[in-house]
């Protein structure tokens, strides 16, 4: 069982500092150690938790509405050439943010990869209280952490290498292999746009009406077995009575087995690719902080294959 993992110390695509320190807090937590002691993987590793700070754009103007987008850019490029490599080697892919703009390079990453190696194409399964899916034009907040969507699905563009023109078809994913779990913060832009593709949505809504297991059943019977999938997973996905250290808590969510539960579904797949989790951000609550790193371990040790017998 071989393992890539990349540790993305990266905070720009949103405004609150620390989620850079979180690779750091769930290494020092055990994960890799438990990954390669309980769980046995073979773990690629290079020791370091990249910041990019040698990217660090001299000047990074607001450009479309978008907050550093040069530097945001620069970043989900490298992040996806390293995901691409370890892909390409046919390892799984562990990434660990960082802040969710950091999907731009993973997923792209990982999309070009199953192209190139598998000649399929790459699902998403995105566990989160939000959608993510905001174009420059849509956002509110000029966010980049809540725009990656678009930018993966190809809904928002731009010609300029600096500024995500780097992004080519090979690196996209298609809207209907992308199925979303645990919404319930949704703009309006965003809403319009997730009904315009047709994208497939399980908000908590749907979890309360069928229960997790449906609609894991679901959301496994929409991509179709023996379709590679890419986990991208954001920690507020989760309530924060379980995940209270975290940029952009939402209040009923899901609780912390539900999302092992999801974790757990997708590695009996057996179909999983690559893993994302991202904004653990162990600054922001004094108690909270290891919480949510406890949390961060547990989603990943299931999305990796643990069993609880
Ligand atoms: C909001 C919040 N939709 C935005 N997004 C967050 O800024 O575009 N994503 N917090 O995780
Ligand atoms: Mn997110
Ligand atoms: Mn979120
Ligand atoms: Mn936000």
């Amino acid at each position: 069982n071989e393992l890539g993992v990349v540790a993305v110390g990266f905070s720009g695509g949103q405004p609150k500092p620390g989620v850079d320190a979180a690779p750091m807090a769930l290494i020092q937590a055990g994960l890799i150690q438990q990954l390669r002691e309980d769980l046995e993987y073979n773990v690629s590793y290079d020791g370091e938790v990249h910041n990019f700070s040698e990217m660090l754009p001299e000047d990074d103007p607001d450009y479309r509405g978008m907050k550093r987008p040069k530097f945001c850019s620069a970043v989900t490029r490298e992040v996806s050439e390293q995901v691409y490599k370890y892909s390409m080697q046919g390892k799984l892919v562990l990434t660990l943010g960082g802040d969710h703009s950091i999907a731009i390079g993973t997923i792209s990453g990982s999309a070009r990869a199953v192209r190139e190696r598998l000649g399929r194409e790459l699902a998403v399964i995105w566990v989160d209280a939000h959608a993510d899916i905001n174009t420059p034009e849509s956002s509110e907040s000029g966010n980049i952490h809540g725009m990656p969507v678009s930018f993966l699905t190809g809904l928002a563009k731009d010609e300029h290498e600096e500024t995500f023109g780097w992004l080519k078809e090979h690196h996209l994913l298609s809207p209907k292999k992308l199925v979303y779990i645990g919404l319930r913060d949704i703009d309006k832009g965003e809403k319009k746009i997730l009904r315009e593709l047709g994208i497939k949505v399980f908000t908590m809504h749907d979890i309360d009406r069928h229960g997790i297991g449906k609609v894991m059943d679901m959301a496994v019977g929409w991509i179709g077995s023996d379709t590679p999938i890419h986990l991208s997973f954001d920690v507020d996905a989760l309530d924060p009575l379980w995940a209270p250290s975290t940029g952009t808590p939402v209040r009923g969510g899901l609780t912390l087995r539900e999302g092992d539960f999801i974790c757990e579904c997708l590695a009996e797949t057996g179909s999983l690719v690559a893993v994302d989790l991202v904004e653990v951000n162990p600054s922001l609550e004094e108690h909270g902080a290891s919480e949510t790193v406890r949390t961060g371990v547990s989603l990943v040790r299931c999305a990796l294959g643990d069993t609880l017998l």
